[in-house]
């Protein structure tokens, strides 16, 4: 399903300016640079958006002008813009696909077609560097987003799009892992069922008193539960593309840290994390997979008060008992496979989208 790309213009910059001595990789980087300092005052419009298509652009990445913020405990500009995504009303799509690099993004966007036929795929990125492309997938609105890594960015994913959207929304994060053990092996894509705990260093028992009281360096929390029917739907659209052999599911190990939160030992800091991971899998047997994100996203999908459902895949790129790391061409072909089953899961799953999408005076991309 999804199989043959849907380029659009806005996802090839290079075919409009080669540099002759620069290696493909870098010409497209100087190219969205260029790119984004023409826009670098513009705020984002859909007027904007259409201009550019009549002159035959292929596409902006709109960064908002800076503006004044308001409401210290919401923060957003006098367009309605989030603090730190950067979006406003109608320019995010009720289905979310959160991926953690901009390369992943721009790859799986390829697989978007444009919301209006002729213009290219809506593309945001905030001065924080969040990136948010919105298009359709098989004709059905949705958005991949930039979330970057770690839980801090993905509450400001999760609560910033729930503020822009109107209503039920699901989200999907694809993401990368490290592999704890069988069924998740280097190349699978493991999705978070039934749902993920997290593990968090506890700056407590670095202290003297800690030190003192035999205060745990890390702590594990319960299991969080993702939505059964998307992740099943996940491992289903997945299995058509990869075949069952490459799918599996299990508990999730989200944790706060890449490395010592993860077991990863260095000479330079004094972690005490020699047996956190045989710890966790004595805690939790069941779990597969350790990573830095999904534990967040369940979290507040369970808190959403029944407004997000969530669900999350990692592909496992580190073995963490054969100390393996997976290559980066069979890397990059999993994340185009994985990506286009989250698009699918996404696009097939059913939400009450219809309470009035947008209808507070901003127009969504997709109907402009
Ligand atoms: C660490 O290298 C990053 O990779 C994994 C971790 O969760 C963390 O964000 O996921 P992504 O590939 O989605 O970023």
């Amino acid at each position: 399903m999804g199989s043959t790309p849907v380029t659009t213009p806005a996802c090839r910059p290079q075919a409009r300016w080669r540099p002759p001595r620069l290696s493909p990789i870098t010409a497209r980087a100087l190219c969205r640079r260029i790119q984004r300092q023409r826009h670098w005052q513009t705020a984002c419009s859909a007027a904007g958006a259409q201009q550019d298509a009549a002159q035959g652009g292929w596409g902006t990445v709109y960064r908002p002008g800076k503006t004044d913020i308001t409401d210290a405990n919401f923060p957003v500009d006098g367009e309605g813009r989030t603090y730190h995504l950067g979006t406003k009303r109608g320019e995010v799509a009720n289905r979310i696909l959160s991926v953690g690099s901009e390369k992943r993004a721009l790859m799986l966007a390829e697989y978007l077609e444009p919301a209006v036929p002729g213009q290219g795929l809506f593309m945001l990125e905030s001065s924080r560097g969040f990136l948010t492309i919105t298009g359709r997938y098989h004709g059905t609105p949705l958005s991949i987003i930039v979330t970057h890594m770690g839980m801090a960015n993905a509450d400001f994913v999760v609560r910033e799009n729930r503020a822009v959207v109107e209503g039920e929304m699901a989200i999907v994060r694809l993401g990368t892992c490290g592999a704890l053990q069988p069924p998740a092996r280097l190349g699978s894509f493991v999705v978070a069922d039934p749902g993920a705990m997290l593990i968090r260093r506890n700056p407590d028992a670095f202290g003297l008193e800690g030190e003192q009281s035999d205060v745990p360096p890390y702590t594990f929390s319960r299991p969080i539960p993702s939505d059964t029917a998307l992740s099943q739907a996940l491992q289903h659209e997945a299995a058509l593309l990869l075949g069952p052999e490459g799918v599996c599911c299990g508990l999730n190990a989200t944790a706060d840290s890449f490395y010592s939160s993860q077991g990863r030992s260095t000479a330079w800091f004094d972690d005490r994390n020699e047996s956190l991971l045989a710890d966790l899998l004595c805690c939790y047997p069941e779990a597969v997979t350790l990573e830095m994100e999904t534990a967040m996203l369940l979290d507040l999908a369970r808190c959403s008060r029944g407004s997000i459902r969530a669900a999350a895949g990692v592909i496992a790129l580190a073995d963490r008992t054969s100390n393996d790391f997976l290559g980066a061409d069979r890397t990059q072909q999993l994340e185009r496979a994985a990506g286009q089953a989250c698009l699918a899961a996404l696009a097939h799953t059913q939400l009450d989208d219809t309470w009035g999408p947008h209808h507070n005076g901003s127009t969504p991309v997709w109907l402009l």
